[in-house]
């Protein structure tokens, strides 16, 4: 499989250097648009999304990436132990939201173990742990088991006290933010379980909104500061291979916005 090749067309600042330049205020220039990517897979997997907008290109990627295997809850561990492996030591995984490298064989129930943490909480829409959107490997992190019972079903939004052993994130009694460093991460994670789901294969259909008490409703909040995440946080190195390893092993079917961050403004 060809690595997944990010190329920006045009930068935005070159633009606006040469503007200036050329004798132009910043003024007249129209607010540029995200940066559009090219991805090895354009001409194959995203064939029938490339150049579409809005719910045309919510419907497209939702019938390409609703082709895909799907895995046991018991089969994630150790899917987890491949796509969330540390870079630096092939023993441990990364954690969601703390970011501490811990022995994959630390998975499991125990304070100090790490276990599977569904970033679209399961109650939201209440899919459970059944094989479906209870184990979409494209959602679900390797987490501390502390703090992902303080992330518990709480939305996503700026603000709140430092979490304990949470790497620098947050949470107050409705919502949860995550470290800087995963705030893109989750975003793209919460945008992909909206278009992958939409009512079909007996579960509910999974959309953003502006929330944060969406309780057990299909709902995930809060959609614009997913949008300023997925912003500030651009896709990693890590996040990309992980999204390789669940498309060439696990599951066959690829976060788009992983690999078109900007086709989260195309649709919101
Ligand atoms: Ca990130
Ligand atoms: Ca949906």
């Amino acid at each position: 499989m060809p690595a997944t090749t990010r190329i920006r067309r045009w930068k935005p600042l070159a633009l606006a250097t040469a503007a200036a330049l050329a004798g132009l205020t910043a003024s007249t220039l129209a607010a540029p648009p995200a940066a559009a990517t090219t991805t090895a897979y354009d001409t194959t997997y995203y064939k029938n999304a490339v150049g579409k907008t809005g719910t045309s290109l919510k419907s497209s990627l939702h019938t390409i990436i609703s082709s895909q295997t799907k895995i046991s809850y018991s089969a994630v561990w150790n899917a987890l132990k491949v796509t969330d492996q540390d870079p630096n030591n092939s023993n441990n995984v990364i954690l969601l939201y703390s970011g501490v490298s811990r022995s994959k064989s630390l998975n499991g129930g125990d304070l100090g173990d790490w276990n599977r943490e569904h970033t679209w909480a399961k109650s939201h829409g209440d899919f459970g742990e059944v094989t479906g959107p209870g184990t979409d490997l494209h959602h679900l992190r390797p987490a501390d088991v502390q703090v992902n019972s303080i992330r518990g079903n709480k939305d996503f939004d700026n603000g709140g006290s430092t979490v304990s052993g949470g790497g620098g994130s947050l949470t107050d009694s409705d919502s949860f933010e995550p470290r800087d460093a995963d705030k893109g991460d989750v975003a793209r994670m919460i945008l992909y379980m909206a278009v992958r789901y939409d009512g079909g294969d007996g579960f509910a259909d999974l959309e953003p909104n502006e929330k944060v008490d969406n309780g057990s409703a299909p709902y995930m909040g809060k959609l614009s500061v997913l949008k300023q995440w997925n912003e500030q946080d651009p896709p990693s190195a890590f996040e990309e291979k992980r999204n390789q390893a669940i498309y060439d092993t696990y599951q066959h079917n690829r976060n788009p916005f992983i690999d078109h961050p900007e086709w989260v403004e195309a649709i919101w």
